[in-house]
């Protein structure tokens, strides 16, 4: 019996590929997905193996938003329980402390932007629509793309997109900076992999810890995070920062 009910994924060469798997509804978000998830990110916690995730979607969609059919039953705290468990998730993918990269190939609405916001870059299909549908359902959304939305892009273009529920194009998006790279739909794996590859062949623990103080440091005032910043810089003397440099005098691949 399959591990997940709702996605796939598969480890080569330490590249790990997560595939959300309900074509039929679009990838929409439900508790099962959640609950792959909260089982996954543990996994991959533990495996040292892995130094970087894809996050994709089979068919047409990334992600067409939170489960309309299974939210439409929810009252109130039921509502506030599955915001926050998306929250959770999202957080948690965040402070992965590998890099994560959204394949966007095609719808990434509501919950789907959100989902691909809380990765560390996204790379677009030309394809691929965004948009934040929420406020037409008479809703606001609930996985922190209110306040993701606002950090990226700006709170004018957030608000944009909020108030509006306008789907924007993959250009559109990348114009906004929602979108770091946007790539023929065919080739979009393959660009992703090849940035995958690049990342991967970087001092490990400095990515890791570039991920880490970046996120963070948006949340601290200035003066802690270049405090956060030092330290961390200091602690990769006399480890990984110091063979780095031993190798680039030497004229050799640094070995990691
Ligand atoms: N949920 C459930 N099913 C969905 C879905 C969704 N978000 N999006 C699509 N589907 C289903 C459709 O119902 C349809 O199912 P069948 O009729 O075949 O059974 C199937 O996927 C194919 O969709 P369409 O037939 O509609 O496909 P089209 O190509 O014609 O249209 C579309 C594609 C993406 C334009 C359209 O499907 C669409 O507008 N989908 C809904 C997009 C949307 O509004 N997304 C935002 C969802 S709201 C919160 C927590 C989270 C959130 C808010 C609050 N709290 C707990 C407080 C987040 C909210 C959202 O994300």
């Amino acid at each position: 019996m399959d591990k997940f009910k709702t996605i796939k994924y598969e480890v080569r060469n330490g590249i790990a590929i997560l595939t959300l798997n309900r074509p039929e509804a679009l990838n929409a978000l439900n508790n099962d997905f959640f609950q792959d998830m909260e089982v996954l990110l543990s996994d991959i916690r533990n495996d040292k193996e892995v130094r970087i995730l894809i996050i994709t979607g089979k068919g047409k969609a990334f992600v067409a938003g939170a489960d309309i059919s299974e939210m439409v039953g929810m009252d109130k705290s039921m509502a506030e329980k599955f915001s926050r468990r998306g929250q959770a998730v999202f957080l948690r993918l965040e402070k992965l402390d590998i890099p994560v990269i959204a394949a966007v190939n095609g719808y990434a609405l509501g919950g789907g932007c959100e989902l691909a916001m809380a990765c560390d870059i996204r790379i677009a299909s030309s394809k691929a629509k965004f948009g934040q549908p929420e406020v037409s359902l008479g809703l606001i959304p609930g996985f922190a793309g209110t306040q993701r939305l606002p950090r990226l892009i700006g709170i004018g273009n957030a608000l944009n997109l909020l108030l509006t529920a306008d789907q924007i194009s993959a250009d559109e998006a990348f114009r906004i900076g929602l979108v770091q790279k946007l790539t023929e739909p065919e080739q979009l794996m393959d660009e992703v992999y090849k940035l995958a590859e690049k990342i991967i062949s970087k001092g490990p623990r400095a990515v890791s810890v570039i991920k880490s103080v970046s996120h963070i440091g948006l949340r601290l005032d200035f003066a802690n995070a270049t405090k956060l910043e030092s330290r961390e810089f200091g602690l990769l003397f006399g480890n990984e920062g110091t063979e780095g440099m031993k190798a680039f005098l030497e004229k050799r691949k640094p070995e990691w």
